[in-house]
């Protein structure tokens, strides 16, 4: 029979089982003050749109009209699914009883969607991809739904929301949540990454792990291998050297949000590099790579564009795209080797052409 639990642990366990995000929040700034509570307020929007999402998702089989696509495009150039349009909704209602946020930007919509009754109080913008992964939503598979938030420095009107082309170290805070067996919400203010899962009995994101890290290294290597053709050469050449390297394993869901929640975890790398066809690469800057590159190097791990930092990266406009190299330090490190022999060998060769060129 197990031991029953010391008076000290079963505090403990209390405790633990205690902590909700918005007081986690709390904790972690410690404070009260007027930017704790709306961050904590933020994170517990937030939350209710995962509760949301995972509702719906967890009933999709059994309801008309769900699930699918709608017949349009988005801005993107990608078919629409009808939970992309949901989960977008569910984002911009919640957000408008915030009171908080002045303006959202997500990856499917064209223009910021501004909400002007709460600009005077909310400066916040928040940033989203209401769907991480929405090939998987019709074969019930792991989904996501990845956020950022900015303070919103622009006039409450401007299109272009040039405030927001700054780099990825301008987030307050970023996370996910992933819709996988059990609804999960991981997140960062810059303090750690912390992940909550979802209890349906009491409808309460509940803290199941503080200040997670990532390992230096794992055997995890996450890419999509059908595009190995259209990959420049050097991304071959990284997937070759896997190849005939012990130790390492493949693990390529199609959506980001569960692959990257396992290399967050234990290890490994996850790659999406630019294709013949999208040489910016598929994953957007703004609402996939710089979150998940906060939260990654708040782990101890890193994202990299394969020559530049992702948090470094200064968009040009909105829905920019970027190649992505996300994971452990290590892995991410050896991915960037590739990148670089590359680049010197090609310049190596210019140098030899230059030299034959008679002057
Ligand atoms: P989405 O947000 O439109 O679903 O696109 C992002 C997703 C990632 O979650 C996933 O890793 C990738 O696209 C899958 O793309 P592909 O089918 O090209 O491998
Ligand atoms: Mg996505």
């Amino acid at each position: 029979m197990a031991d029953a639990l010391q008076p000290e642990a079963q505090e403990y366990a209390l405790e633990r089982d205690c902590t909700t995000l918005s007081r986690h929040v709390l904790q972690q700034l410690q404070s009260f003050s007027a930017e704790a509570q709306d961050l904590s307020a933020l994170m517990n929007r937030i939350a209710l749109a995962g509760k949301i999402i995972a509702r719906r998702l967890s009933r999709a089989g059994l309801m008309e009209g769900v699930l699918g696509f709608t017949g349009d495009i988005n801005v993107q150039g990608e078919s629409v699914k009808k939970l992309d349009v949901y989960a977008n909704d569910v984002f911009i209602s919640v957000f408008k009883q915030s009171g908080l946020v002045c303006r959202l930007a997500s990856e499917e919509m064209e223009k910021p969607y501004y909400i002007p009754e709460n600009c005077p109080v909310g400066r916040y913008t928040l940033l989203y991809d209401p769907i991480d992964g929405s090939s998987n939503t019709d074969i019930n598979m792991s989904l996501g739904s990845i956020f950022a938030i900015r303070q919103q420095e622009g006039n409450d009107t401007d299109d272009s929301a040039s405030d927001l082309l700054r780099n990825g170290r301008k987030q307050i805070a970023a996370g996910y949540i992933l819709y996988g067996p059990s609804t999960m919400l991981v997140y960062s203010i810059g303090k750690g990454v912390h992940s909550f899962t979802l209890d349906p009995s009491l409808g309460e994101f509940i803290l199941s792990e503080e200040n997670i890290q990532t390992p230096k290294h794992g055997s995890i290597y996450s890419v999509n291998e059908g595009n190995f053709w259209q990959w420049d050469e050097s991304f071959r050449e990284y997937i070759r050297y896997v190849h005939r390297s012990e130790g390492y394993t493949a693990r390529y869901s199609g959506a980001m949000v569960g692959d990257i929640h396992r290399i967050l975890i234990q290890g490994g790398v996850f790659l999406y590099p630019g294709t013949v066809e999208k040489p910016e690469g598929k994953i957007r800057l703004l609402y996939e790579s710089a979150p998940l590159a906060f939260l990654i190097e708040q782990a101890g791990g890193r994202a990299s564009t394969g020559t530049e930092e992702i948090l470094d990266v200064v968009p040009e406009k909105l829905h920019q795209r970027t190649s992505l190299i996300i994971g452990s330090k290590d892995d991410v490190a050896l991915v960037e080797s590739f990148i670089q022999k590359q680049a010197a060998e090609q310049s190596e060769k210019m140098k030899r052409a230059q030299a034959r060129v008679p002057q």
